[in-house]
């Protein structure tokens, strides 16, 4: 809680800390009612300070101090001054052992950030700024230490103590509790550091190094979930050797662990050595995950293992530098999964959330550069600009520079800051040194906020035989930034002719293959192509080669062509995307007109070939065969319409699925997989296509299809099939199965806390009005518990984030309902408070009466006593943008 208005904190005010910490020693002796941390810290003056006098201040929050002595001699009152959030210590050596003795209540911290406890164990989450909850300490990520750590706890109820590095000793004490010290001999930022208390089990494998060094590998988990490890520790191994393989990195001392607890604000934390995760990104079994979840584990895991080079051994200056560690990791992460599984499908996935999240994100009052220039409070900025849009800018560098500089670039970048904490320009002029080439202008990426616009015009000459491409390029304003320069924009491109790719001579020069990347650096520009022997379909953008919105004045037979006919399957997915557009926009304006929508026939053939086509792979399919989400629809629209843009999606779906219902029903049919599940890419492509062919099917309300669905639900053996069948059976009118599989499915996994929260999520997303009330029901459900994330995030968010006809109800409830979770959580869990702003933060894209009322709801939460500076900061913005 906040004493006063939040402060606002400017990179551009950055300065090197005063004191340095050379060595942390930490004792903690934990105990129900309350624990005690003995820091030792070594301090001395930063010789790069300006003020070799300055007073020493530590950071630290919600603590109690019990003793404090420099060089063992106890400070007296009057030589320190304790604030709310800070220590401050006038007169201090040049060098000198500062001893803090502070007492902490885990027990009763439900903001999940600091010492906490989950269920019965102790866990931390230190990032960004959760360490000066722990214990007084210079809680910036440039004042790196080496850490010894010793955990002491009573022995029965928390056997298993961990902490970052090696295990070094152990021993037990004559009153039933014993401790372990725990030696980190790498230097690290305090947002690193991590420690577990608990009684859990583990399982074990090993991974050895390309240097032949052993590595012990752990996941710790409950008793009851060690049947659900293994697809963790498998895409683990597959992590360290990707990371061997593809940049040289290998992993750097003899134990790598890793601990799910339940209750964790977002996915998991790269603490050195002791990564800890939310028990949805580490637990995984067919009967119980889906293939996301599988998808998602790995990932997770990949994502926070990379960090250990990409994050830990290279860390971050200050928290504006923050996509240094997660653009870059992401971007590793998503080239790992590509090549686990299937590079387009991921591809696709990636960038529906970057064009969908992401780019609301830059159009709303949130808005900020990958490097943000201010904030009130960091956990603000864990955002999809910094992760996603992050990741596309090191995309885009690596392209740029190919594969081998890439390559040269990275190495570089680790040798050169090792063990430093540095900033995204580092990272640019490693790519620069190594590459020899010019990024000035790029660098725009990181200091402009927004999505840029990208205009394409084409000219064919038949008679000079030439096709000019016209770019114009401009990026709204953005708050706090009205005025934005050119970006540089790689754009890869091909031109189509109706037998195939044709080759490219850009301004008369040398045929420069199939497929080139233009670089776009001005306000406006064109490239002239010459020796084009047809008129050309143009193929923009490909491989979605930089986060922007490109248009193009495609026809209709023109996307057609290019869904056909592409090389790149994401221009062939992003064609059947485009045409779903025109198709909606078309059918809403009629509905808005009061006229009778009608779906273009010619989507629908597209879809009957899509569907008919051997040769194209079945996630592909599927994924085609999906209209733009609501979400997207609501993206690029003003003034939005929600119910407009449902009821429209909504009668082209059943329009598609009445025609094509022989097709639907084959590719139902022809795709029920009978061998072991496997979340294989193969099988997940036949899942997804199946699933897709049920969701259309039950749509027709056909006693067959329910048969269908029902016959699924009962029997298949994996969460993916079933929870599909649920979803379709609970969107339906079938009453009397809803009622019947809403009981099954709960009764079935009400032990397993994953399994309930997908049964809460999909009633919460369940389209049939009404389900505002229905959600208000569950949250009074025996297994609904406001103070888990996963739980909140899973019924509430949900509920206002994907559920847009029901959140947008006319009436107002469901903004009103929002606000009201808003303010309970304010004060249990800033973090997920503020997460859970986001559909209210975007009203003014909704049409007015909306609008009105979601504004309402912000100054509603504005006007209440002791807003969080997490919720202060995202609505006092969202007001005033
Ligand atoms: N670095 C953490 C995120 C911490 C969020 C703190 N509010 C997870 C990750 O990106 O890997
Ligand atoms: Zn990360």
């Amino acid at each position: 809680m906040r004493d006063a208005q939040p402060k606002t904190i400017f990179l551009k005010d950055y300065q090197v800390p005063d004191f340095l910490i050379e060595k942390t020693d930490l004792y903690f002796s934990l105990d129900e009612d309350k624990s005690v941390v003995t820091a030792t810290l070594s301090l001395r003056r930063n010789p790069a300070a300006t003020d070799q006098t300055a007073a020493l201040v530590l950071h630290g929050q919600e603590l109690v101090l019990l003793t404090v002595s420099i060089d063992g001699q106890a400070l007296s009152d009057a030589d320190y001054h304790c604030s709310s959030d800070s220590l401050t210590i006038q007169k201090v050596p040049d060098s000198f052992v500062l001893q803090c003795m502070t007492e902490i209540k885990p027990q009763e911290n439900t903001s999940l950030e600091g010492l906490y406890k989950s269920n019965t164990m102790y866990c931390t989450q230190c990032e960004a700024e959760g360490f000066r909850k722990i214990t007084y300490y210079l809680d910036r990520p440039d004042v790196m230490s080496v850490f010894t750590t010793t955990v002491e706890a009573d022995k029965e109820r928390y056997p298993v103590l961990l902490s970052n590095g090696n295990n070094v000793a152990s021993g037990d004490k004559d009153n039933g509790r014993h401790w372990v010290k725990w030696d980190d001999p790498f230097k690290k930022p305090a947002y690193l550091f991590a420690l577990v208390a608990g009684d859990l089990e583990y399982t074990e494998d090993h991974f050895t190094t390309q240097s032949g060094d052993d590595v012990t590998l752990r996941i710790f988990v409950e008793p009851k979930d060690l049947d659900k490890c293994a697809h963790a520790m498998s895409s683990l191994i597959n992590s360290m050797r990707w990371d061997e393989d593809v940049y040289g990195r290998e992993y750097d001392l003899s134990i790598f662990n890793i601990v799910a607890v339940d209750d964790f604000n977002m996915g998991a934390m790269e603490n050195k050595s002791l990564n800890i995760f939310n028990t949805s990104c580490v637990l995984a079994k067919p009967e119980t995950t889906t293939d996301a979840g599988f998808q998602r584990v790995e990932g997770v895991v990949a994502h926070e293992y990379f960090h250990n080079w990409s994050g830990n051994r290279v860390t971050c200056r200050d928290w504006f530098q923050l996509s240094l560690k997660e653009g870059f990791t992401v971007y590793r992460d998503a080239e790992f999964s590509a090549d686990m599984g299937s590079r387009t499908v991921k591809r696709v996935e990636d960038v529906s959330l970057l064009r969908t999240v992401q780019f609301a994100e830059d159009g709303g009052p949130m808005a900020h550069p990958v490097r943000p220039e201010s904030f009130m409070e960091i956990s603000n900025f864990y955002t999809v600009t910094i992760y996603e849009k992050g990741a596309e800018v090191v995309r885009m560098i690596a392209n740029l520079l190919g594969p081998e500089d890439f390559r040269k670039g990275t190495d570089l970048y680790f040798d050169r800051h090792d063990g430093q904490a540095v900033t995204c320009e580092d990272f640019v002029k490693a790519m620069e040194d190594a590459a020899g080439i010019d990024l000035t202008q790029f660098r725009r990426w990181y200091s402009q906020a927004g999505t840029p616009r990208v205009a394409v015009e084409g000219v064919y000459d038949a008679a000079a035989q030439s096709y000019s491409l016209t770019v114009e390029q401009h990026c709204p304003a953005t708050p706090g930034q009205e005025q934005k320069q050119p970006f540089h924009i790689p754009m890869a491109m091909a031109l189509l002719g109706q037998d195939g790719a044709l080759p490219l001579h850009l301004d008369n020069t040398a045929n420069a293959g199939l497929e080139m990347v233009v670089d776009i650096t001005q306000a406006r520009q064109t490239f002239v192509f010459n020796q084009v022997k047809e008129k050309p379909v143009p193929s923009l953008l490909r491989g979605f080669s930089a986060p922007v919105k490109l248009s193009f004045d495609y026809s209709r037979d023109d996307l057609l062509f290019l869904m056909s006919n592409d090389s790149d399957g994401f221009i062939r997915w992003d064609a059947s995307q485009q045409l779903g557009v025109q198709v909606l926009n078309e059918m809403i304006a009629a509905l808005q007109k009061g006229e009778e929508p009608t779906v273009d026939p010619r989507l629908i053939t597209a879809y009957r070939s899509i569907l008919q086509d051997e040769s194209l792979d079945k996630a592909m399919v599927a994924l085609m065969l999906k209209l733009p989400s609501e979400a997207y629809m609501t993206e690029i629209s003003d003034d939005v319409d929600v119910h407009a843009i449902y009821n429209a999606r909504t009668l082209a779906r059943l329009t598609i699925a009445k025609q094509l219902e022989q097709e639907l029903w084959q590719a139902l049919r022809n795709n029920h997989c009978t061998e072991e599940y496997q979340p294989s890419a193969l099988q997940i492509a036949q899942r997804s296509l199946k699933n897709t062919a049920l969701a259309y099917l039950m749509l027709l309300d056909t006693q067959e299809a329910l048969d269908a669905a029902v016959e699924q639900f009962d029997h298949a053996n994996n969460m993916t099939d079933v929870l599909a069948a649920f979803n379709v059976i609970l969107n339906s009118g079938f009453g009397m199965q809803k009622q019947r599989v809403l009981k099954l499915f709960y009764e079935r996994w009400q032990h397993e806390s994953l399994v309930v929260n997908q049964w809460f999520m999909a009633q919460a997303v369940c389209s049939v009005p009404g389900t505002l009330e229905h959600v208000k029901g569950l949250m009074s459900h025996p297994a609904f518990d406001l103070k888990n994330p996963n739980k909140v995030r899973a019924l509430i968010g949900a509920f206002c984030g994907q559920n847009a006809v029901n959140f947008h109800q006319r009436d107002g409830a469901g903004y009103r309902f929002l606000a009201d979770q808003i303010i309970a959580l304010n004060s249990l869990n800033p973090q997920v408070a503020s997460r859970l702003l986001g559909p209210l933060t975007k009203w003014k894209k909704y049409s007015e009466a909306s609008r009105l009322l979601m504004k309402a709801e912000l100054e509603r939460i504005m006007a209440e006593p002791g807003l969080s500076s997490d919720v202060f900061e995202v609505v006092s913005k969202s007001l005033k943008a």
